[in-house]
């Protein structure tokens, strides 16, 4: 055999086992679009990894990696204010442990299913892995939509939850903290509600707590800084800068608020933000007040805001906030809101980035078209692993029951998402994808993981 043949074999043997695992997580999980589209990202990746190093193939990583260790779903019955009984479906999916506690958010909002929390744990192993930092991938929530309750229903809702999630975590065991829904409000319930059932003080259950008691400066800014510093990363191996640059971020809500923030900060102007109703043109640059008052503390909708600044429009619908002229491009809102239609108009209106501050936020076919045309792409796992970067940061100061300043938990941010950043476009060169982030991402997380779990033998 040739040796030229020879490595073509060692290609379609490794193409052959991602595409049958694949298919195999496809056929265990059926209907899970969501979970499936996330799984297929990342094993496509690794096809030049198992060519390199049969091992994963031969201890058979893909099939454990893709099976969750534990799948959680459980009734949360709670009283609305009219006195009648309510019922949502509660999730924890346990999904890897090798390289330290389940760690991940909880989501409240009315789409959650098993395909959403599966998609967003699978994502969160390797994330977690990127961060250098010993925390396992997990999430979960509930389809309850927080949107016009009141805040008696939230705490009622809430503590049910916790109720039964309480038997499934622990400081050492599976630490939960934010997502959409799940805010500094809802922490502090599901805190309470722990510290009542368990009759004692573990404070690092959770992360995302209040300052107050036992939470960390920085981590309600960790996500949406931490997204910006990445992009800084990526500007910065081009000679760009985010200073004079046009931003768009969508959302409104804790990542965008923050990415807004450190973007502004660094000299940007962001004339664009969303909420699932719409999204406001600022040509002036957005009052980030505004937008805090409006959401952070009325909880209010964001076609508010024009009523302050009359001079902004605001746009039913969330979609067309793509077609802004922009230089940057953070979705920090929800899965799949940039499809390939979306990303064909930011690369014809010049978008230089991209930063995932959401999970998922571009399609496959979004994302090929910014790849393509050489678009810079930071993905999610990548991008916004800051926050739970803070969140483990948050474990560490709760364990040693000491507290850091904001400037030297921002400082180890920054030093975190620089790491990731190199990790990142390192694998990518090492595998044959140079530039890919994409790649480089799934590739860096994916050995860390794999490696931890062949040590520890077959479990
Ligand atoms: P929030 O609940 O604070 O904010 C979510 C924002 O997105 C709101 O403005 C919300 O609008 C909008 N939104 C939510 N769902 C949809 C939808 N289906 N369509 C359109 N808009 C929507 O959540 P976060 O800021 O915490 O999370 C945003 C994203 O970032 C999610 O993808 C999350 O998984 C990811 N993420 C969060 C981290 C964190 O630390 N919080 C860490 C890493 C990633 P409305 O006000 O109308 O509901
Ligand atoms: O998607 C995410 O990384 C989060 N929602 C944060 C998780 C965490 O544990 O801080």
């Amino acid at each position: 055999m040739t040796a030229i043949t020879e490595i073509n074999e060692k290609r379609i043997q490794a193409e052959d086992y991602v595409q049958a695992v694949f298919e195999t997580v496809k056929k265990r999980n059926p209907n899970e679009s969501e979970f499936h589209q996330v799984v297929k990202e990342v094993f496509d990746s690794l096809v030049p990894v198992f060519e390199k190093n049969p091992v994963y193939m031969e201890q058979s990583i893909l099939e454990r990696i893709a099976e969750p260790e534990r799948v959680i779903t459980f009734r949360v019955p709670w009283v609305d204010d009219q006195g009648k009984v309510q019922v949502n479906r509660g999730f924890r999916v346990q999904f890897n442990s090798a390289i330290g506690p389940y760690k991940g958010g909880l989501r409240f909002h009315p789409s959650v299913n098993a395909s959403i929390i599966k998609f967003l744990g699978f994502e969160q192993i390797f994330k977690n892995a990127l961060t250098g930092l010993p925390i396992g991938g997990g999430k979960g929530g509930a389809d309850f939509d927080p949107k016009g309750k009141s805040d008696g229903e939230i705490m009622r809702f809430t503590q049910s939850f916790m109720l039964e999630l309480s038997r499934h975590i622990g400081p050492d065991v599976d630490v939960p903290a934010g997502d959409i829904g799940v805010g500094a409000r809802e922490i502090g319930y599901l805190f309470g509600q722990y510290k009542r059932i368990r009759g004692c003080y573990e404070a690092g259950v959770l992360t995302g707590k209040g300052i107050g008691y036992g939470g960390s400066l920085t981590r309600t800014e960790a996500t949406g800084y931490g997204t910006v510093y990445f992009v800084q990363e990526m500007l910065k191996e081009i000679g760009l800068s985010l200073k004079g640059s046009t931003v768009v971020v969508s959302g409104s809500g804790n990542v965008s608020t923050y990415a807004i923030e450190k973007a502004a900060q660094l000299g940007a102007k962001v004339v664009a933000c969303s909420d699932s109703d719409g999204y406001i043109y600022d040509p002036n640059g957005i009052s980030l007040d505004t937008v805090k008052k409006l959401k952070e503390v009325e909880r209010e909708r964001i076609r508010d805001y024009v009523k302050e600044h009359p001079h902004a429009e605001y746009f039913e619908g969330c979609s067309g906030i793509w077609s802004i002229p922009c230089d940057i491009a953070l979705p920090c809102a929800t899965q799949n809101e940039i499809d390939e239609a979306a990303a064909e108009i930011l690369v014809a209106n010049g978008v230089k980035a991209i930063g995932e501050g959401a999970n998922m936020p571009c399609t496959s076919g979004a994302i090929n078209e910014f790849l393509r045309n050489t678009v810079l792409f930071g993905p999610a796992k990548a991008a916004n692993a800051g926050g739970v970067a803070v969140s483990a940061l948050e474990m560490a100061q709760n364990s040693s029951r000491i507290s850091w300043t904001f400037e030297e938990v921002d400082e180890k941010l920054q030093q975190i998402m620089t790491n990731i950043y190199r990790s990142s476009v390192k694998a990518a060169e090492d595998y044959g994808y140079p530039g890919n982030l994409v790649a480089g991402a799934n590739i860096a997380g994916f050995i860390k993981v794999a490696d931890a779990m062949i040590a520890q033998g077959v479990i």
